[in-house]
């Protein structure tokens, strides 16, 4: 990563200009407007005052049974969420922490009804989410649509935010309307509905079936055009080194090395123990790296980084000229950093 040395001031102004030429991209270009400018939201938010009050939210999407639930219980240190071999997760469930909290609140909420009650250990929430916010729960439990969770989770990884908001998502079909199963198109509507309430999005895809159908379709729909990590699961269950896997992945989605550019691709997987074959309960491969991205992609630095290598990209691609006159027509416009930025 090209790390130089820059004042506030330099990135205020990069981050102007930017912000202008993302804007001022002509209409065709609105997938990559999109996509800039959910990275542009994500700096103004770590950099902005409120960002210390107000934790980052991370969530996690993807088709069903793609291990989306067991990479946030690995972080969490704790089998809180659902998981199944089978569709799991059936709400949006977000976890926020708070240490001085001496108890969980769950709180349930649907169209109409809202439900608060209180535990005192993990593995009580565990069994009320279980219940209620997945389809292993039993047929006349009420499904709700939300449940969040306040907590002091202590066992959660200690680089994370002290304060973090985690979100676990329904696994989602984008054929699902072409799929049977009512149940399937309930938990991708969920799904679809809260993508865009995240700060932080990873989004997961199995080393098992990579790159399939309803995997593109996902990433095509909700990804393309937003900036994410992407999470290759059950790295365990492939042979290959990783920079196969990662080719294969970057080949059967379709994406370029201009994608690549803005976004991290980390493998995780659950090694089986040597000995005795059972697995861990927490993913053992890949966790870390994981973790450092999670760090990084939040961090201010990796983010202005980022803005100058898009800021290069966008005046080497497209009709920059245009895109100048019109940069400055506007006034108190900082060009000379964009420009600065896009002369190495
Ligand atoms: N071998 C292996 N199995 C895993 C790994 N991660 C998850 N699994 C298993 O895969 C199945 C699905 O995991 P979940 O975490 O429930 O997947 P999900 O994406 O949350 O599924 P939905 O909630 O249904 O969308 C479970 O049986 C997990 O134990 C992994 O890294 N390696
Ligand atoms: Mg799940």
């Amino acid at each position: 990563m090209e790390t130089q040395k820059h004042s506030k001031s330099e990135d205020t102004d990069l981050r102007n200009a930017l912000a202008l030429v993302v804007y001022y991209m002509r209409p065709e270009d609105s997938k990559l407007r999109r996509r800039y400018s959910s990275l542009i939201a994500l700096y103004d938010k770590i950099s902005g005052q409120d960002a210390e009050i107000k934790p980052l939210s991370i969530g996690v999407y993807g088709c069903p049974n793609k291990g989306k639930s067991t990479l946030l219980n690995s972080l969490l240190g704790e089998n809180i969420l659902p998981d199944a071999p089978i569709p799991s997760t059936s709400s949006i469930i977000t976890l926020h922490r708070n240490s001085r909290l001496p108890e969980y609140g769950i709180n349930c909420s649907g169209d109409h009804e809202k439900t608060v009650v209180h535990r005192k250990k993990p593995s009580e929430v565990q069994e009320l989410l279980r219940k209620y916010g997945s389809h292993q729960g039993c047929e006349s439990a009420p499904k709700w649509d939300k449940i969040e969770v306040e907590g002091p989770f202590p066992d959660a990884d200690k680089k994370l935010n002290p304060n973090f908001v985690l979100r676990d998502t329904p696994g989602a079909e984008a054929y699902a309307d072409r799929v049977k199963g009512e149940e399937l198109k309930q938990d991708s509507e969920r799904t679809y509905n809260s993508i865009g309430s995240a700060d932080l999005h990873l989004f997961c895809v199995s080393c098992e079936d990579i790159g399939g159908e309803s995997d593109r379709a996902f990433y095509n729909r909700f990804f393309s055009e937003r900036a994410c990590i992407h999470v290759l699961t059950k790295r365990d269950k492939r042979g290959d080194d990783d920079t196969k896997i990662k080719d294969d992945y970057m080949n059967k989605m379709g994406l370029t090395d201009n994608e690549e550019a803005i976004m991290q691709i980390v493998l995780t997987g659950i090694q089986p123990d040597g000995e005795s074959g059972t697995r861990d309960r927490f993913i053992n491969i890949g966790r870390e790296d994981l973790i450092d991205s999670i760090c990084e992609c939040l961090d201010p630095q990796f983010l202005i980084d980022k803005m100058r290598q898009i800021a290069r990209f966008i005046v080497k691609n497209y009709d920059s000229d245009e895109t100048m006159d019109d940069l400055k027509k506007i006034p108190k416009i900082h060009i000379r950093n964009l420009e600065t930025a896009t002369e190495k």
